[in-house]
């Protein structure tokens, strides 16, 4: 009998003891920053109860459904009660009112006011779409702890088409993607919607995503048969009530590949006919079908330059099939001639620029930020200050190709937020890269920011958890770039994990450095395209030979006996003629060009002094060991902000983090290994040697290379 009793103790004890050491509610990051978790803070709750007691309605709209809905899920989440649907304000409590105004004055078609009127939260906006954005902005509040009782937004986003670029194929793979499989699972459309793509909606509506384009941009020409397009039809009309629009990409030899077609010639009459019959088949279809994105003539996909036509013809015959419709082309200006004399640098701007002018009105130029490749850090690509007669839009890279995959923590905003700020002198001083691609440079109205999406069939969606944070920036970002990082990882943090005020400003630290961290143990001083070839992953700076020789590292760093870095001034390629002179002359001195982006514009002495005290071998040294510990400086913050985040994300980072170290030791151990060959330099006396090598830190890339 007392035997019987201890064991029941015993068990009891062990039940206890495990629910103390559980975490009190699993994350497994599938909710993404739509958590709506209950809020601690009893005044703060009780005061949003007070002030959201109601939801008044003024239509009946598949997207005003979605409103209410997300505004009963995250109340209901968030202060643990439900709030009731009206038809019209409740007199004597106080409420959400929602007032739709085709010509309201002060915002634009999805812009919203969000004000307190008379004690009442309106939000007022001439479409319901607006109405959508200002019930995320509300509940945005909400989360991050805000007092709304006196609200007065009013906003519009700085930029009309905001999207993802999905580099999806149909198979199912991602090319780039390090989260899993597609999120489109092509084989069961159109019979079935995964809910998935629901809760993929809601994410992208609640930063005020607007467009997808669903297929990789290397393109199949299957994305346009019939039996495709039915499928794109289906996700079309599962996006369209929240506010988003389909886009595909498009292979440039699709006459041909599948329209039975001799060839893809843009000037060819029955070439001109297949596009608008395919332009009428799918508007038919999808009504507000956005457009078509081309890479042509870029890295072997077909293009214009196949039948001697040039980008302007392959573009504007596509613009005129979509015209009618009020389609766009989205041209990707990323082409590049293999010229083992020349500079990649050069290639876009010497493609495009002397077509400015040229392109018809609904098409747009795609570039990505930098002119070589989304490495760690660019300079920004010429073209954003040279296109002046045509409009250009912005590429950024969510997926971290270039930033470790899904095994380091890189927040990308302030990546973002550099380039966006830089100024191209293009329309005088402060015409920053942020104002010419939101049109008030050049006054264009085609205004467009693109990111290529990270997301995946990961449960979390991003692979590592952190980088959430990437895909919630780009849509910020997109609607308002003057937000700065520092409050975009604040509203992150407090949405997705944790809005203890200590741990917030520990984890938000973290993410404000990681980009920094990233390039000092990968590419400090500007040196770039040193990855892993073919597969962009881990350092092989040692690569002299590739299918191209713009696929090589010597063919960026240059780094010899006498020293290191690409001679791109007046006295090498010249890339810097392709900048204003306002931004050329920052950088055309050696001795003034900003440490960051040294290496990006000049071939420098290892002996060259630095205004740190250190010479170049020596600072290259320097920033890979201080870099690499500071992944150490990662973890240990992490472990301080453990008690606030959920037990399973926490793990996963820091399980992640460990990974980190490891390969950011891979990354400076094979850099000052290989360039102390070139320097004949000893590493100074304070840095630990490595413990390997050069030889066998070679051997670790070669993994990757099963091809
Ligand atoms: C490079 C990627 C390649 C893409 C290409 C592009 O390595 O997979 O297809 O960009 O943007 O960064 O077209």
């Amino acid at each position: 009998m007392i035997l019987n009793r201890l064991k029941c103790l015993c068990i009891l004890a062990l039940f206890f003891a495990q629910m103390i050491a559980a975490p009190v509610f699993a994350d497994d990051g599938y909710k993404l920053w739509l958590k709506y978790d209950p809020i601690k803070d009893t005044k703060l709750k009780s005061e949003y109860a007070v002030q959201l007691s109601f939801i008044a309605l003024t239509a009946d709209h598949p997207t005003i459904a979605i409103a209410v809905r997300e505004l009963q899920t995250g109340l209901n989440g968030m202060l643990g009660k439900s709030v009731a649907e009206v038809k019209k304000a409740v007199s004597g409590s106080k409420g959400i009112i929602f007032r739709i105004n085709a010509s309201e004055a002060g915002i634009s078609e999805e812009g919203f006011k969000l004000q307190t009127e008379n004690g009442n939260t309106v939000i007022t906006a001439r479409t319901e779409k607006g109405v959508l954005y200002g019930v995320f902005e509300l509940l945005r509040k909400v989360q991050t702890g805000q007092s709304i009782k006196n609200l007065s937004v009013v906003t519009s986003p700085k930029i009309n088409l905001r999207l993802l670029n999905h580099w999806d194929n149909n198979n199912g793979t991602i090319e780039r993607g390090y989260a899993g499989m597609s999120l489109w699972k092509w084989y069961e459309l159109p019979e079935r919607i995964d809910p998935r793509y629901i809760e993929y909606a809601r994410a992208n509506a609640s930063i005020g995503i607007n467009g997808t384009m669903v297929n990789n941009v290397n393109a199949s020409a299957r994305f346009l048969t019939e039996e495709y397009l039915g499928k794109v039809k289906a996700m079309a009309d599962v996006f369209r009530p929240y506010g988003i629009k389909v886009y595909l990409s498009v292979n440039f030899a699709s006459p041909r590949l599948i329209g039975k077609l001799k060839t893809a010639d843009p000037l060819d009459e029955d070439v001109r006919k297949f596009w608008k019959d395919k332009a009428k088949e799918i508007y038919a279809l999808i009504p507000d079908f956005g457009g078509f994105l081309v890479k042509a003539n870029s890295e072997g996909e077909p293009g214009p330059m196949d039948y001697k036509r040039t980008h302007v013809d392959g573009a504007n015959m596509l613009a005129e099939a979509v015209k009618p419709y009020n389609g766009i082309v989205m041209w990707r200006s990323f082409v590049y001639a293999a010229d083992p004399n020349g500079d990649r640098f050069k290639a876009a701007y010497n493609e495009f620029k002397p077509f400015d002018g040229q392109f018809a009105d609904n098409v747009i130029i795609q570039v990505k930020n930098g002119p070589i490749d989304f490495m760690p850090r660019e300079p920004i690509s010429p073209l954003f200050g040279a296109m002046k007669k045509t409009p250009v839009s912005m590429e950024f890279q969510l997926t971290q190709e270039y930033l470790g995959w899904a095994t380091h923590w890189v927040f990308e905003a302030p990546l973002f937020k550099e380039c966006l700020e830089t100024d191209t002198y293009a329309g005088g001083e402060g015409s920053t890269v942020a104002k010419v691609i939101d049109g008030s440079v050049y006054k264009n109205k085609l205004t467009s920011m693109v990111g290529v999406a990270n997301t995946g069939s990961d449960r979390n969606w991003t692979g590592h958890p952190m980088a959430q944070a990437n895909w919630y920036s780009l849509g910020r970002l997109a609607w308002d770039h003057n937000l700065s990082s520092e409050q975009i990882a604040d509203e992150w943090v407090k949405m997705s994990l944790t809005r203890n005020p200590q741990s917030v400003e520990i984890v938000k630290n973290i993410m404000l450095r990681s980009r920094e961290i990233y390039v000092d143990y990968t590419s400090p001083l500007g040196l770039h395209h040193l990855m892993g070839e073919g597969h962009h992953f881990g350092p092989e700076p040692w690569l002299v030979k590739a299918p191209r020789p713009d696929w090589t590292a010597i063919y960026y760093h240059k780094a010899d006996s006498t020293g290191i870095g690409f001679n791109r001034t007046a006295t090498g390629s010249d890339a810097l003629g392709q900048y204003e002179p306002g931004l050329r002359n920052k950088y055309a001195d050696p001795d003034k060009c900003p440490m960051p982006y040294l290496m990006w514009f000049h071939h420098v002495s290892w002996d060259k002094a630095l205004p740190t005290g250190r010479n170049v071998w020596e600072e290259i040294v320097h920033k890979y060991y201080t870099g690499a510990d500071e992944v150490l400086w990662m973890q240990k913050e992490w472990k301080k902000a453990e008690k606030d985040i959920d037990g399973e994300i926490y793990d996963n980072v820091a399980a992640r983090l460990k990974t980190q170290y490891k390969e950011a030791l891979w990354w400076r151990d094979s850099a000052v290994l290989y360039f102390k060959q070139q320097s004949k330099k000893e590493i100074p006396a304070q840095y630990p040697k490595p413990q390997r090598t050069i030889e066998e830190v070679k051997k670790i890339v070669d993994v990757y290379h099963v091809r």
